[in-house]
């Protein structure tokens, strides 16, 4: 153990570091250190406060929840405090939770309720009088953020409630980004140019904590509530797993992944069940939060500091590692990006072995100060590319060397700075963080842009992924996307590929055909113009109904619409005025693929006024060509069961709308009955 001097003296550094991070993490949404380091740090902090109680102040960094609220915001005090959890990282200390529970409450017998912790904001809502009247952040445990208008923009959040709910009450929950859409927003912010977000929470946080609730509409944010506050007025159920239920009739969007659970025993195995299953996923969890079922042994049991003694965190092992980095290699982006990327020393992550991993780009590396030589945090979530979290900067060893782009790519021959890929010249676009490579012909941007048009969310042409388009651009089979609509008249080459058979062959052709007739806003974002994401391309679709009409926009045109400024107009300008690539739509519209839409009134669409909400798996089609078949009709899609529906669509493993609709008699309809409406009204 410490002597009393070493401990002071530790804990007064362990406080500031603290200090410093949680003001990074919940005030500027802008970590510098992974949760599990973090949570090293609070740990060593906890056990020296124990073991020398003396030094415990009522300011330490273990006595709070979060942090000072926002001024920009109004403040919102919670009527009881908002806690925050404690921590098992192993069975034993799950086992040690539950033992001493036992013991303080004299063995009476109990169950409990386990649920995921979701990486995503807690908040606070408040409904009166059978009206959502006020939603605000954790803050400090005491005092919140008022984000009550930025809230109202989530779609799951219910903005009324039955007559028969309490006349007041505050439930409890956490908003989150579903991954999807995270990475979505991440490769948006990339392309503009902007610093990424640093996982789900931040983003989740940074996008409900704007100022201006425009922003946060745009952003796909959902809720899951899981407690009851407090409620007045009314009789509330005695068990939480019964007031999960309650809250999911009054319309509340419950987890269904919760579950109630007779013993420890079953709650290991429900653990067990997540840690294995936990990439599969919409959202990310770092473990699983386990409750006592009983609201009376709940309060018998009470909080200790600010944390309840009834429920505990059992987080999920970090699928983190360290490793070092020895280099950082460049490569070349579709849209011409210079991308940095770390070199490691191999190093088995969750039993998968990295060799390299994402840096974003040099202001990133730069703000969580990684030098080449550093021992790294690397941390790998779900199917993404494994990320390089920060350095471990005690493991320095005062050799480890700045990395600056314009040095590494500087070609001594030539006297400036060139694309590592094709030796063009490289610059910097006034304002953004990346560099990119000025020759548009580069074949590094070429044969992404034909992958980017194949992909899944552009043309959909199911076969032609990575491998295949670089063989056909390495053998020269294809050098454009619009030669991907002339491979019909080189079977003969195809069929001398690797692993090509006549099967293969023809599926790919057949899929080839049938991306002719892919909505316009698709080939829009297809033909992967800087800065045009899917929702700007739907927007662009929409307002010009032909690509012809897109490439003849004027500036000022194009910039009358909502939303499109400046920078996304010059690029659309930019990308229709060379010659390369109007010659590439000439050679589109020859081969037939689709480039206008009729302009249709939205009410005199066949499925206009009807509002459709998708649930579970579905076997002949994705969720995304559901809904934009659905939309093409004049049909709208919502994230929740409401009066409004007209339609719950039921897949395999449908959640918890199927008994929303139930319990509110909405309308249901399986996959085929979809595709026969579909079908009957196309
Ligand atoms: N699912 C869930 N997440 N979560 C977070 N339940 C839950 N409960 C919490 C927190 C902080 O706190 C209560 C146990 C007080």
């Amino acid at each position: 153990m410490a002597s009393p001097e070493e401990a002071q003296k530790k804990i007064a550094e362990l406080k500031a570091q603290i200090n410093h991070h949680n003001y990074r993490y919940y005030v500027l949404d802008s970590p510098e250190i992974s949760d599990a380091e973090y949570d090293v740090l609070l740990r060593e902090l906890k056990q020296l406060e124990a073991q020398h109680p003396q030094f415990l102040t009522a300011d330490s960094p273990t006595q709070r929840v979060g942090a000072e609220p926002l001024e920009a915001f109004g403040v919102v005090e919670h009527p009881t405090p908002l806690l925050s959890l404690g921590n098992a990282f192993s069975g034993d200390e799950l086992s040690a939770w539950h033992t001493r529970i036992s013991r303080l409450l004299g063995h009476a017998s109990f169950d409990f309720v386990g649920e995921h912790k979701i990486d995503g904001l807690a908040v606070a809502l408040t409904y009166v009088n059978g009206r959502f009247a006020t939603g605000a952040t954790r803050g400090d445990g005491f005092r919140g953020e008022d984000i009550t208008q930025n809230l109202r923009t989530i779609r799951s959040l219910p903005l009324a409630v039955p007559q028969d709910a309490p006349p007041r009450f505050e439930v409890r929950g956490e908003v989150y980004l579903p991954l999807a859409g995270f990475h979505k927003l991440n490769r948006e912010r990339e392309e503009a140019g902007l610093p990424l977000f640093a996982n789900p929470r931040n983003a989740a946080a940074g996008s409900v904590r704007q100022l201006d609730p425009r922003i946060t509409t745009r952003r796909p944010l959902d809720i899951y509530i899981y407690m009851l506050g407090s409620a007045e007025g009314k009789a509330t159920p005695s068990t939480h797993w019964e007031t999960l239920e309650y809250l999911k009739s009054l319309g509340f969007k419950v987890n269904p992944n919760n579950r109630r659970l007779d013993d420890i025993k079953q709650v290991e195995d429900y653990y067990q069940t997540w840690v294995e299953k936990r990439e599969k996923l919409h959202y990310e969890a770092d473990g699983i939060v386990v409750k006592v079922n009983q609201l009376e042994l709940q309060q018998r049991l009470g909080d200790v500091g600010r944390e309840p003694r009834w429920a505990i965190a059992y987080k999920f092992p970090a699928v983190q590692g360290t490793t070092r980095l020895i280099d950082i290699g460049i490569s070349v982006g579709r849209t011409g990006t210079l991308n940095p990327y770390a070199i490691l020393e191999p190093v088995s992550v969750g039993g998968v072995t990295i060799r390299q991993a994402a840096l974003h780009n040099e202001d990133d590396i730069r703000r969580k100060d990684i030098r080449i030589g550093d021992t790294v945090i690397i941390q790998r979530a779900g199917e993404v590319i494994p990320a390089v979290v920060g350095p471990v900067t005690s493991q320095r060893t005062g050799k480890e060397k700045e990395f600056k782009l314009l040095e590494k790519v500087f070609d001594k021959e030539k006297g400036h700075p060139a694309c590592p890929v094709c030796g063009s010249e490289v610059f910097q676009p006034e304002g953004e963080v990346m560099y990119y490579c000025s020759n548009a012909a580069c074949p590094a941007q070429a044969q992404q842009r034909i992958e980017h048009f194949a992909s899944r969310g552009a043309m959909d042409i199911r076969g032609i992924g990575e491998n295949l388009s670089a063989t056909l651009y390495e053998k020269g089979l294809i050098k454009d996307i619009a030669d991907i609509y002339y491979l019909k008249d080189r079977k003969e080459q195809l069929l001398e590929l690797e692993k090509m058979g006549e099967k293969s062959v023809s599926n790919m052709l057949d899929a080839i055909e049938k991306s002719k007739n892919r909505p316009l806003a698709r080939v829009i974002f297809a033909l992967g113009v800087r800065h045009i994401g899917e929702e700007t391309a739907e927007l662009l679709a929409r307002e010009s109904h032909s690509l012809d009409a897109l490439a003849e926009a004027s500036r000022e045109e194009l910039m009358s619409i909502e939303t499109i400024g400046p920078k996304i107009a010059d690029s659309i300008i930019a990308f229709f005025r060379q010659e390369t690539n109007r010659d590439i739509i000439k050679r589109l519209r020859e081969s037939r693929v689709k480039l206008e839409e009729k302009p249709v009134k939205a009410e005199a669409l066949p499925l206009a006024g009807m509002e459709f909400v998708l649930t579970g798996t579905f076997k002949t089609f994705s969720r995304k060509e559901a809904e934009e078949r659905i939309k093409t009709l004049g049909g709208t899609i919502g994230s929740s069961v409401t009066r409004k529906t007209t339609y719950l669509v039921v897949g395999t493993d449908p959640g918890s709308k199927l008994d929303k609709a139930r319990s509110l008699g909405t309308k249901i309809m399986n996959e085929t009955e979809l595709q026969n409406l579909l079908n009957q009204k196309a």
